[in-house]
């Protein structure tokens, strides 16, 4: 039988105090908030604590390519623990270019010796997009190609992790508008399955939720394997939902309430960023669910005010004009709301009423209800346009 938390407890923390410098009480929030993040049921942050107290620390080779380093940005704001933590007591990092203290040919060295000391055994993380054309000359490090480099350290690694957009699906470079006309960007940019020609786990985002990072490198100590992801290559446990699913402005779309311009009543007054672009009906991510930066609740770009622009995904994110609207991938808003008044056994029940609005869900009827919900605002503010061109009455 595994050891449960209270266990580790009881055995005493003091090593895992000592070697990570944190409190016990931090290891065990740290623990219980990557559990929580996987989705893994009750309990599972005994396992997570034991992987990360004890595990052999993996060997991390992180490059970085076409990008704004916004994604080590974000993990340098992570609080449970700090980055400085994680590289020195849960993985070993042993090359990242904007890092490292070493430089020129001795972080060469140093990457090349990692990888051999490690040789099937080391993670490889790839933080930006990979250029293409002209044979990839457009990012070189240490004389090669970001395409060389790839598939070098690719070749012995035991995981290959695409952190952030860019390295994702060729993110916001890949966007940029052709200077010759063709339908792609000047340099070409790739994400790192592309350059491979094999699935990888990606992290998108731009930039990436660090806990989202930080969950993938822990499943794979507590686990032995990376978490499972989705046809493109997404972890599920981060991306398995659209974000409207989770939003707390959600109940504001289902009403029909929507804010129609940045600063109006409707904005402040938080109601839904739908009209304004927000993407979050056909963006799958947990932004809503997580937060970022560990800022306090609501810390994300909706929860910020501003419509979601769907920089996780392709085709979407730096792509569909920002304010243009979101097409509704998942139509499934509330049909028909069970009756609350109904006395139980008789009539129609809880169950038969959300048996009735399943039935009446069709796609038509769901479109329908959707059609008329955001309707609302437009309705209200043409009352308002036309009361404001009533002629008043005078006093
Ligand atoms: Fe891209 Fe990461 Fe956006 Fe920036 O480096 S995902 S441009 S946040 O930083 O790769
Ligand atoms: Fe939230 Fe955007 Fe969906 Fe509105 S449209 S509920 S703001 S995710
Ligand atoms: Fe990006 Fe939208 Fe989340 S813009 S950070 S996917 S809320």
């Amino acid at each position: 039988m595994s050891a449960s938390i209270f266990d580790l407890e009881r055995e005493g923390l003091d090593a895992v105090e000592s070697r990570l410098h944190i409190s016990r009480r931090e290891f065990l929030q740290f623990c219980a908030t990557v559990a929580a993040t996987l989705g893994l049921p009750a309990g599972a942050e005994a396992a997570v604590a034991e992987a990360v107290e004890s595990a052999k620390r993996p060997s991390v080779i992180w490059l970085h390519f076409q990008e704004c380093t916004g994604c080590s940005e974000s993990l340098l704001r992570a609080e449970h623990p700090t980055l400085e933590k994680l590289i020195l007591d849960v993985i070993s990092l042993d090359y990242h270019e904007t890092l490292m203290v070493a430089a020129g040919h001795q972080a060469e060295a140093a990457r090349k010796a990692a990888m051999a000391a490690n040789k099937g055994k080391y993670v490889l993380v790839i933080e930006g997009a990979i250029p293409t054309r002209e044979n990839g000359i457009y990012c070189k490090v240490g004389g090669q190609t970001a395409i060389e480099l790839t598939k070098e350290c690719a070749a012995d690694a035991a995981a290959v992790i695409a952190i952030g957009s860019c390295a994702s699906w060729g993110g916001m470079p890949s966007t940029v508008p052709s200077i010759d006309g063709a339908d792609s960007s000047p340099t070409g940019s790739a994400g790192v399955a592309q350059i491979l020609g094999k699935p990888v786990v990606t992290i998108p985002g731009c930039p990436p939720n660090p806990y989202n990072f930080l969950a993938t490198v822990v499943h794979f100590l507590t686990f032995g394997s990376l978490p499972a992801v989705d046809k493109l290559g997404r972890p599920l446990f981060a991306y398995g939902r659209l974000i409207h699913e989770n939003c707390e402005r959600r109940a504001h779309f289902d009403a029909g309430r929507f804010a129609m311009q940045f600063g109006d009543e409707g904005h402040r007054k938080g109601y839904c960023l739908y009209k304004l672009g927000c993407k979050g009906p056909e963006t799958y991510a947990n932004c809503p669910s997580i937060g970022f930066g560990d800022a306090g609740e609501n810390n994300w770009p909706v929860g910020c005010g501003h419509p979601c622009i769907g920089c996780t995904e392709q085709g979407i994110g730096f792509t569909k004009p920002i304010h243009g609207m979101a097409k509704m991938l998942n139509v499934a808003p509330p049909l028909q709301y069970p009756r609350i008044d109904e006395t139980i056994g008789k009539g129609s029940n809880f169950a038969s009423a959300a048996a009735l609005a399943a039935i009446a869900g069709a796609a038509a009827g769901g479109a329908a209800m959707l059609a008329r919900n955001l309707g609302l605002s437009h309705q209200a503010a043409e009352q308002e346009k036309s009361k404001d061109a009533q002629p008043k009455a005078e006093a």
